[in-house]
């Protein structure tokens, strides 16, 4: 494309002033006076801020963010493109005055963050305001990712990646799941990572059978599944994957468990693209476990978004109607648990294209046998 006046003037505004833009023409289509940010993800989608407790109010025109004396410094560096409120004193009534000079009467929120007791403080801050929820806007706006964060998810998978690849001698018998688990985070620390995306999930033998089995101090044993969940977390964007591997050996059983899931996994993943809807995902994935006799031990939905949250729009499951749109990430992960037994599950997170999707994961997906 030519390079106009106006993508120019684009070019050179930061990605949170274009994003404070587009925000700004949604308030208008619902009649909004402003929008009031105070979860941790939109602030930092919306103004690059990081740190937490602030509020990030959006105007018709202008946007400011209230902080206090620990981040004053820090939005300085981060939000040029906000005002800076230094509301160390007292953080909710700092609003008030901006209510005021911007006349709100209708007030954009997030109702899934929004405490009931701030709610009823920003009432009586200005009676007769009206609160509406804009969750399902936020949410949108931010299911679809730009260039640059599509990199910073790569990253965080390729640190993750790293740090399983090392990880993998000590999946053998003997090793707590602990252990493991301490080492992915710490490997993940040494590449760059901020910290886990979420408590790593190591989860082996019977405890294989539970779909969050946060890691234990039980020692693998010979013929284990080890279902190892993890992700990390880069420049505030999450990586998110599942592999599960086999300590020492595999029995026939756990074997046909394993390539049902893998072949779950890999029909669903070749099936994403833009225009499909979350459910008709699902199904795929879901019609061939069912198929398999195993449909009540796929016991949650087959994938979620991803981004600044570990767990976003969209969502693969079965109520989940909205077709995708190109720039959405899904995860892909299927999951047969037998109770008191074993349990699989394989998980790529990936973008969603015109005409199919990326994975961002490399890790080997066959079944491997460790220890
Ligand atoms: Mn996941």
């Amino acid at each position: 494309m030519p390079e106009t006046q106006d993508n120019r003037s684009q070019t050179v505004l930061s990605h949170g002033q274009n994003r404070v833009r587009t925000v700004q023409k949604r308030l208008a289509e619902i009649n909004a006076d402003a929008l009031l940010i105070v979860s941790r993800e939109n602030t930092r989608y919306y103004s690059h801020f990081a740190g937490t407790e602030s509020f990030l109010l959006i105007g018709r025109e202008q946007a400011w963010i209230l902080t206090d004396f620990r981040y004053l410094e820090q939005v300085g560096r981060q939000s040029p493109h906000v005002q800076l409120i230094d509301n160390t004193i007292d953080r909710e009534s700092a609003l008030q005055p901006l209510f005021e000079q911007e006349k709100v009467k209708r007030l954009a929120i997030e109702a899934d963050d929004l405490t009931y007791r701030l709610s009823q403080q920003l009432l009586s801050m200005r009676p007769g305001m009206e609160l509406v929820s804009f969750d399902s806007q936020l949410a949108d706006i931010r299911s679809v990712k730009d260039e640059e964060e599509l990199r910073l998810m790569q990253q965080a998978t390729d640190i993750a990646e790293a740090a399983l690849a090392d990880v993998m001698a000590l999946i053998r018998a003997g090793t707590t799941e602990v252990r493991i688990a301490a080492a992915l985070e710490q490997g993940m620390r040494e590449r760059g990572a901020e910290g886990p995306s979420f408590a790593t999930i190591v989860a082996s033998g019977p405890r294989s059978a539970l779909p969050h089995g946060l890691a234990s101090d039980r020692c693998l044993a010979e013929g284990d599944a080890v279902v190892i969940d993890f992700g990390c977390q880069y420049q505030g964007y999450m990586s998110d994957m599942t592999r599960t591997f086999f300590v020492g050996s595999v029995s026939e059983h756990d074997r046909m468990i394993y390539d049902l899931v893998l072949k779950a996994h890999l029909e669903a993943l070749a099936a994403v693209r833009a225009g499909k809807t979350g459910a008709e995902l699902d199904q795929v994935a879901r019609g061939m476990i069912e198929a398999a006799g195993y449909g009540p031990q796929f016991g949650h939905g087959l994938g979620h978004g991803v981004g600044l949250a570990i767990h976003e729009a969209p969502r693969l499951s079965r109520t989940w109607q909205q077709p995708l749109a190109a720039g959405q990430i899904v995860t892909v992960e299927p999951g047969i648990y037998l109770s008191g037994r074993m349990g699989v599950r394989i998980e790529d997170m990936a973008v969603v294209l015109p005409d199919g999707c990326r994975s961002f994961n490399r890790f080997d997906k066959s079944l491997l046998v460790l220890g």
